[in-house]
């Protein structure tokens, strides 16, 4: 029975079907699973299948956004039950596009990859500024994400490292840098600590720089 609410709920995130996920979780809970099984199995597993499609081009950015809907659908069910059972995000991360920049699909792309992947995402927004993102890591964050859809914008990744050590917080956060633009050898250029092409990978390499 468990398995198969399970299944379920990671096969209604995939699908996108809100409703489904939202009844499922319902009655997950209802059926007493623990929480970190419900979490774990059903909403973040079938996010984690909505990436490996996304990667694979087997699913495009509607079919990611829709999948996303659905998690938050379920999400917002859970969320006091996480509080009560007092469980922990894997990790803080905060993400922005960069300044000067408004592109934004790409990077809530990203934001909802992280989130479906269990981080508490602070997510700053666009035109963000080096001093933003600097606040961010003050508050917490122990990744911060940068964004960039411009040739033009893509070099205040750059300023954003520079803030990050002129402040004495570089080394208490991993840099991972991503955007149409940007690729391998300029986040190494910059000195981040990762490059992501797509928003799936976003997750993996969050993953690999926290070595969890
Ligand atoms: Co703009 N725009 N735009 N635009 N726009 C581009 C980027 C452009 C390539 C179009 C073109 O000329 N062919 C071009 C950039 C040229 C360049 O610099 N090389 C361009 C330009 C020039 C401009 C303006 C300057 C146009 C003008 O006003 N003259 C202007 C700039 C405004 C500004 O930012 N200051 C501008 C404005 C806009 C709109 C506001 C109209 C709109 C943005 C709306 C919005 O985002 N809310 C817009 C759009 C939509 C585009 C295109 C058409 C689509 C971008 C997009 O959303 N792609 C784009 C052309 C194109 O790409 N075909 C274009 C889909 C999205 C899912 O992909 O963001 O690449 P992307 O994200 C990917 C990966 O890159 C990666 O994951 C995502 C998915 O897997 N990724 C990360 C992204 N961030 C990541 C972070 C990570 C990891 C991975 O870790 C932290």
């Amino acid at each position: 029975m468990a398995e198969e609410i399970l299944q379920g709920l990671k096969d209604a995130v995939i699908s996108g079907n809100a409703n489904k996920t939202k009844e499922l979780v319902d009655q997950a809970l209802k059926e007493n699973l623990p929480i970190e099984k419900i979490l774990n199995d059903g909403l973040i597993a079938g996010m984690m299948i909505v990436g490996v499609k996304f990667k694979n081009n087997e699913f495009y950015v509607p079919e990611v956004l829709i999948a996303a809907r659905a998690m938050h659908a379920g999400m917002s069910i859970m969320e006091p039950h996480i509080a009560k059972a007092g469980i922990k995000p894997i990790a803080k991360v905060a993400i922005g596009t960069v300044k000067g920049d408004l592109h934004d699909i790409g990077k809530n792309l990203v934001v909802m990859m992280w989130k479906g992947a269990g981080f508490a995402v602070d997510d700053l927004g666009i035109d963000v500024s080096s001093e933003k993102f600097v606040e961010a890591v003050n508050n917490g964050a122990s990744v911060v994400g940068l964004s960039a859809l411009l040739t033009t914008t893509m070099v205040s990744m750059k300023d954003v490292i520079e803030a990050l050590k002129a402040a004495g917080v570089r080394d208490k956060v991993k840099i991972v840098i991503g955007g149409a633009p940007v690729t391998q050898s300029y986040a190494d250029e910059i000195g981040a600590d990762a490059y992501a092409a797509d928003a799936a990978t976003a997750v993996d390499k969050v993953k690999e720089v926290l070595k969890i």
